[in-house]
């Protein structure tokens, strides 16, 4: 794999870490809560006039999973930028093995880790899905619709499948379940549809999910708790649709433990999650060996991320369309200057060397905080 290969050692020189927070279009509510704004840190490392961007993915409360905003910012401030700033890397893994020590806080290794890639992509002047061993072209992509009434999530449904995306997602939670179903499944008889629980159920809610069986879903995602592999195995041996697993899979541990054991039969792959592109690679891997399929969710990310998870979703096992959505359905205006837009549910892959997106410094001005330089 070429990121094992030895390149000429990139030294960083230097780092810029700030808070990004941009409206958004609509509020996005899922079974944890709801999200009015997105805000995130966006780092930036830089090598020989070269810069590369990383995006957090942790939410300002650690309700998606442990991390939160300000103690990832906190530990990528006092522990990973000293351990990188003014340090040569041939690869990534040289990076990734300096982090391997430290416990937990994957969103933060992400952020510089993907970073990393970025900026090793453009000092060998190539896409980021090169080094990664992509090999699409465009990437088929789905939305992921936020609960609303049931009346509003069948016009949003139906007015996404008009738009050609290639599979709706509905968020659920107790008491917002297969009613819903019923009714965006009668007002799209032949769409791929499936849901996202995030973590709200547990296995004595099994009747629901039988209930579910009867929709033709795709998968259910993240039915319950987000450390529980073992009760995910119990409920897919008990209903036919196959189990998605998200907040469980940190790692390709993880993976490994879920497909043994038959707790996913899809796995969402998140590089924010995992802890970077490295880990996200090994658990695309390892679930092709097992003949699984593997899909990239997102988290509301701004172009940075987007850029990333395009580029990751170029990978020949990631079989099912992904939650990289044009970024317009959730900004009037991100902080890159190109557009990341589907049509007809395929994204394009941003062309030129590294991510292949430009960040619009004027607007990220108005929209940061916070800027902090590390060198
Ligand atoms: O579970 O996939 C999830 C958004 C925020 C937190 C968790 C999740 C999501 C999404 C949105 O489903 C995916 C996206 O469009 O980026
Ligand atoms: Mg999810």
């Amino acid at each position: 794999m070429p990121q094992h290969q030895t390149y000429a050692p990139l030294r960083i020189d230097g780092a810029e870490m700030r808070l990004v927070s941009l409206p958004l279009v609509t509020p996005f509510t899922i079974a944890t809560g709801t999200m009015h704004d997105k805000t995130f840190p966006l780092l930036i490392l830089k090598a020989d006039g070269l810069e590369g961007y990383g995006e957090g993915v942790m939410d300002p409360l650690p309700d998606y999973l442990d991390e939160s905003i300000t103690g990832s910012m906190d530990f990528v401030r006092t522990v990973l930028l000293p351990q990188v700033i003014g340090k040569s890397f041939a690869n990534p893994a040289e990076l990734e093995a300096l982090f391997a020590p430290w416990r937990g806080f994957y969103m933060a290794k992400a952020m510089v880790e993907m970073a990393f890639w970025d900026l090793w992509a453009k000092s060998l002047s190539l896409p980021l899905k090169a080094l990664l061993g992509g090999t699409n072209d465009a990437i088929e992509v789905g939305v992921s619709l936020g609960i609303t009434s049931v009346e509003e999530t069948v016009k949003r449904a139906v007015a996404h499948q008009e738009l050609g995306y290639k599979r709706i997602k509905l968020k659920i939670k107790p008491g917002h379940d297969v009613a819903v179903l019923a009714a965006v499944r009668k007002a799209l008889p032949k769409s791929h549809l499936t849901v996202d629980a995030n973590t709200s159920y547990s296995l004595s809610d099994t009747g629901i999910f039988r209930a579910l069986d009867d929709f033709d879903l795709d998968y259910i995602e993240q039915p319950l708790a987000w450390d529980d592999i073992h009760d995910h195995a119990k409920l897919q041996s008990r209903i036919t649709t196959p189990l998605c697993l998200d907040e469980s899979i940190r790692s390709a541990a993880d993976a490994r433990k879920a497909l043994e054991g038959d707790a996913a039969r899809v796995i969402n792959i998140k590089v924010g999650r995992v802890g970077g592109h490295l880990e996200a690679k090994r658990i695309h891997d390892l679930c092709a060996a097992f003949g699984v399929p593997v899909w990239c969710g997102g988290m509301l990310e701004g172009g940075i991320g987007r850029a990333h998870n395009i580029h990751l979703s170029t990978q020949p096992n990631f079989r099912k369309p992904g939650d990289t959505s044009s970024s317009s359905l959730y900004f009037t205006k991100d902080i890159i200057n190109e557009a990341l837009t589907a049509e007809d549910g395929l994204m394009p892959i941003p062309p030129g060397s590294g991510i292949g997106v430009t960040l619009d410094w004027d607007f990220l001005a108005k929209v940061s905080s916070g800027i902090e330089t590390f060198s």
